[in-house]
């Protein structure tokens, strides 16, 4: 569908912002020769972390360029590479990759590939060792009802153990399922949605959002969702954890 010229549904705000696709910009990146990136979330904008999107053929590769950042790579789809150190991994679509800070890395793909990669500099805790490489599959994860709601269920990507510092969760709304709260907290979200339409409210304004969209929401950003339409909605999120609000 064609929009009028100089009309967006994006928005930026300090506190909060809305990318949808056709926005988008793709640009060069260190770290990834060859490839087609798109930096939708980062620090310039207020946010503690980056959210990418890269689309890998043939001629790309991502290698590390900063040895304290941490990496969550799910692949959207198509196939990718993924080598470090010794072990390796071909990765589909709803496969993903944690790897730690210091790790070097070559992310490669055979065909074609699109990926969605969190991004930030680990955050060390005293008396604990930074998170080992972890490798998984999206469809193998079995969603739990939120705070209770069978119509909306949660993918932990992550474990929730205090050396890790990000959260990296997709959810599934029915239709009509909401998030039971208007929630406000001091973590911070990036947000892609995967499929499926709905309402989401940052702050006090309310966006109808759709598959493709991207959405930052910075700490203490009002938030809540409902899932409108016909088909369930699903999106992955990104989210700080684990670490003390005064560092
Ligand atoms: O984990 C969360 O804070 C989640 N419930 N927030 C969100 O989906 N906007
Ligand atoms: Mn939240």
């Amino acid at each position: 569908m064609h929009t009028l010229f100089g009309q967006t549904r994006s928005v930026v705000t300090n506190h909060y912002a809305l990318f949808t696709p056709d926005g988008l910009v793709r640009a060069p990146l260190p770290g990834w020769p060859g490839a087609t990136c798109c930096v939708v979330i980062s620090p310039v904008l207020g946010a503690r972390f980056a959210q990418l999107l890269i689309e890998l053929d043939p001629d790309g590769v991502g290698v590390r360029t900063d040895p304290d950042d941490e990496l969550l790579v799910f692949v959207r789809s198509g196939s990718a590479h993924i080598q470090i150190a010794t072990a390796s991994r071909e990765l589909t679509a709803g496969g993903f990759a944690y790897i730690p800070p210091a790790q070097n890395y070559e992310i490669r793909s055979s065909s074609a590939a699109t990926l969605l990669i969190f991004q930030r500099r680990y955050q060390p805790l005293a008396g604990y060792a930074p998170p080992n490489l972890r490798f998984g599959q999206e469809q193998e994860l079995v969603g739990a009802p939120f705070m209770g709601d069978e119509a909306a269920l949660l993918k932990t990507l992550l474990p929730d153990e205090p050396a890790f510092d990000m959260a990296v969760n997709i959810f599934t709304f029915q239709p009509g399922a909401t998030l039971p709260i208007v929630e406000t907290h001091i973590m911070e979200h990036g947000l892609l949605l995967f499929e499926g339409q709905g309402i989401y409210r940052l702050g006090s304004d309310w966006y109808p959002v759709q598959a493709g969209d991207c959405i930052w929401m910075g700490s203490y950003c009002p938030q809540w969702f409902v899932a409108t339409g016909k088909e369930p909605a699903r999106y992955i999120y990104y989210k700080d954890v684990n670490r003390s609000p005064l560092r």
